[in-house]
């Protein structure tokens, strides 16, 4: 089903994307040509941020390589794990971008790779030279580089690991009881992107009870199933564990699991709640399981294999979401350039049992449907979101949403006035919402189909978000080009979906990044959290490093503004995890 026609304001998505990675960086000189024009999808691919401060040697060289220093080659390199290897692969071998084995550049020749660097291409390349992100001469750097082979980055295995692990507060040394007057189930960790820390705010008083030092660039926060431990991983790959119980809230234990890693997870099923945590890394492609009481390292697993469908091997897939069953003693962990997702049986690490299943390529964030059974993931460069039963182990369907680039974060669960209970996602490539119906025995006629597909405020949408005492569905569009649009949240009244099929529902838009009062920069508005109650919103005001950043409070009743969180330390806000929800899986 595709959106029901309305103004196509998609087209403004025809012009350059600004890649997060560039967010800071100065706007692009000369948009891209028109015919070359991306959408923010093709912007919007991993930065190896980390690796790419990794020292390196040129490979071994041949008679007819381009001469190239060691500091130029060290140069190139950072320049390639920040900026191409999310969609090339580290090692060059393709991911969501095409392979650059020296087989094909040198086949291709300098000209070639130049050109190509500078003017991009239709297919989602961007143009790194007439955008100015990239000077004549670093074109020039990287055309030369892709004519040598690859560096291969270090792996990080059990010795790294130990050698980074820490244990700060022994667990025997650790309070018996809460030592703190904090509703730690009201709590929000709040990431602060670029200063490599979380911010813990009071859901109730908006006091920042403490800021915390995590890993580099951190990325996201998860919630023991004893409400206990908060972890956090950044995309260094080090894992935070920081005990909500103290007098302060404080980091206990840390490690670095890998290289570049995005996710995190703890056991939630009856019998192991804070047992174990798991986390998982991009480079190298491995997931690693740890004593949730410590995070001692106890069993690293590669996900290097082959792809699903074409059944070649595939030497780095990165490891994306990973989810916590609640019917079974298993993570759920999603290979992004192999398309399979893994049961991982965590009752047994020395003889780990696992099912492998076959999903679609390029997963990447999804969560649970109401019932807490079905994971709903986005296969997002393929428009698909997988249906995976928690509950057999099974994939359940390939639901197409009909829009570009979905993005769920999480997704959003709401009862449908029509269709019951559907699960939510939005779009990076286009402006659409899409609803998939997640209830086959009441409504076995719309499980697993999308049901209904309607416009929000725009495209570069990256999260969704609802709550089950709450009657709105709110979406945000952080990586629009438009200022005004990205800096804005579409707000739909859920019992008024049932209108007249044919009519798109209408929404409100709540003009977020004006109520945070800040003069100076270009924020955008990120990620709708709501508090334990499900009574308000949160938002992060997404600026520059350098300039005023805030979170703002909304009334999920009134839609009016409830208050506005500003503080100097609040730098880079962007995803936002309240304990209970996060904890408990409710959104
Ligand atoms: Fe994320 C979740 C990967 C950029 C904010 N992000 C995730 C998950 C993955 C991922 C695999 C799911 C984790 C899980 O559930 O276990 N993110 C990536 C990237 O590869 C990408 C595109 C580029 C990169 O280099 O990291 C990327 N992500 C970003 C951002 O730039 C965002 C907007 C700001 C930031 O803080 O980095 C961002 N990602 C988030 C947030 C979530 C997330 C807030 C968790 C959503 C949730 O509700 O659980």
């Amino acid at each position: 089903m595709t959106p029901r026609a309305k103004s196509a304001r998609s087209a403004l998505l025809g012009t350059a994307a600004l890649a997060l990675g560039l967010l800071a960086a100065p706007m692009f000189a000369e948009e891209k040509p028109k015919e070359h024009a991306d959408g923010p999808a093709a912007a919007y691919e991993p930065s190896m941020t980390t690796l790419g401060q990794i020292k390196v040697e040129i490979p071994g060289r041949r008679e007819d390589d381009p001469v190239m220093t060691q500091e130029e080659f060290q140069k190139a390199t950072t320049i390639y794990f920040e900026r191409c290897a999310g969609c090339h692969g580290v090692l060059r071998k393709g991911a969501t971008g095409k392979p650059l084995t020296t087989d094909i550049t040198r086949e291709n020749g300098y000209d070639y790779l130049q050109s190509f660097i500078t003017y991009g291409s239709p297919a989602g390349m961007p143009n790194w030279g007439t955008s100015g992100a990239l000077s004549e001469q670093d074109v020039d750097l990287m055309a030369r580089y892709l004519l040598l082979e690859p560096p291969a980055p270090p792996e990080w295995g059990m010795p790294e690991m130990l050698a980074s692990w820490k244990v700060v507060v022994k667990p025997e040394d650790r309070p018996k009881e809460k030592m703190n007057d904090i509703d730690i189930d009201n709590l929000m960790s709040v990431t602060l992107r670029d200063a490599g820390q979380v911010a813990l705010i009071d859901g109730g008083t908006y006091e920042i009870k403490a800021v915390i030092d995590t890993g580099y660039a951190v990325h996201i926060s998860r919630i023991s199933a004893s409400g206990r431990y908060l972890f956090v991983i950044g995309r260094d790959g080090l894992v935070n564990m920081i005990d909500l119980w103290m007098e302060t809230p404080a980091t206990v234990a840390s490690i670095k699991i890998g290289i570049e890693a995005r996710s995190i997870e703890t056991s939630k099923f009856e019998g192991w709640e804070d047992k174990l945590a798991i986390a998982g890394a991009y480079w190298p492609p491995q997931y690693v399981i740890m004593d949730g009481d410590t995070l001692e390292p106890k069993k690293i697993v590669s996900t290097r294999g082959n792809i699903y469908d074409e059944q070649v091997y595939h030497p780095e897939p990165r490891v994306a979401s990973i989810l916590s069953s609640h019917y079974k003693p298993e993570f759920i962990v999603n290979v992004k350039e192999t398309g399979k997702i893994i049961f991982v049986d965590y009752t047994d690490l020395k003889n780990l049992k696992t099912v492998e299943i076959e999903a679609e390529r390029f997963l990447h964030d999804g969560g649970f449907d109401s019932s807490k059974r079905y994971f709903m993931v986005a296969a997002n460069q393929r428009g698909k979101i997988a249906v995976v039963d928690t509950k057999e182990d099974k994939l359940t369907a390939l639901v197409e949403t009909g829009g570009q680039t979905p993005h769920p974060g999480r997704g959003a669960n709401l009862n449908h006035p029509v269709y019951g209970p559907v699960w939510a996602t939005s779009h990076l490539g286009d402006e659409s919402v899409a609803l998939i119906g997640t209830d086959p025995e009441g409504h076995p006629d719309q499980a697993w189909k999308v049901v209904d597909s309607f416009y929000a405020l725009g495209g570069g949408s990256l999260f969704i978000k609802t709550h089950p005492n709450s009657q709105h569905l709110y979406v945000d569009a952080p990586l629009n080009p438009d200022a005004a649009t990205s800096a804005s949240v579409a707000v739909f009244d859920i019992p008024a979906m049932g209108g007249d099929p044919a009519v798109d529902p209408e929404f409100k838009t709540l003009p977020i990044g004006e109520w945070a009062g800040i003069a100076e920069g270009q924020p955008r508005v990120v990620q709708p959290e709501f508090n334990k109650e499900g009574t308000e919103v949160w938002f992060s005001v997404w600026n520059a490093k350098d300039k005023e950043s805030a979170i703002v409070v909304v009334d999920d009743k009134t839609l009016e503004l409830k208050h506005v969180i500003k503080d100097p330390r609040l730098i880079t806000p962007t995803g936002k995890f309240n304990v209970l929800n996060t904890k408990d899986d409710i959104y």
